[in-house]
């Protein structure tokens, strides 16, 4: 096989060539690094926003399955003297409720993680999030319907790190 005398004189990469080279690989090592760290971190915020969406749905179900107005006939807002989560039985005790990240100990050492009523805690995927509830007063006079209607807009936020992911908002009309 005939060789050309250029290419024979040839031997390996010359300096310049290796640095191109060099650059090119770290150039390229970035673009796919920042990729598959974006594919990461989105994938998590996927994940993220399908617990926070859990969270606010079944806080929201817990609110409204019970009566708008109190059995004992108290007025105010958030919960009555005595009620505690799993004792709430009006919509308006779970005014200012909120719960979460997990993460956080009180005075005990005990620590706080989101939990269901029965103050089962969930597992880790739902956990390190914050759940608050705010809920402001409604109402309404359709057009042609002789009555007002009065309710409490729901609001329902869910956030983790300091990012609200999911707000969930119903009116519960009285
Ligand atoms: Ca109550």
């Amino acid at each position: 096989m005939r060789i050309h005398p250029r290419h024979a004189r040839r031997r390996g990469f010359t300096a310049i060539e290796a640095l191109v080279a060099a650059t090119i690989l770290a150039i390229l090592t970035a673009a796919v690094s920042a990729a598959l760290a974006a594919g990461r971190s989105q994938s998590k915020l996927a994940r993220d926003t399908l617990s926070a969406s859990f969270l606010a749905q079944t806080m929201m179900d817990e609110i409204m399955r019970l009566p708008f107005n109190d059995p004992q006939g108290t007025t105010t807002m958030g919960p009555d003297p005595g009620e505690v989560r799993a004792t709430f039985d009006n919509v308006d005790d779970y005014s200012s409720y909120t719960d979460g990240p997990g993460n956080v100990k009180d005075s005990n050492g005990l620590l706080h993680p989101i939990t269901d009523i029965a103050g089962n805690a969930y597992p880790d995927t739902y956990q390190g999030f914050v759940r608050t509830i705010t809920m402001t007063a409604v109402s309404t006079t359709p057009t042609g319907w002789n009555r007002t209607l009065t309710g409490l807009l729901v609001t329902i936020s869910v956030s983790k790190d300091g990012v609200e992911l999911v707000r969930l908002q119903r009116i519960a009309w009285e």
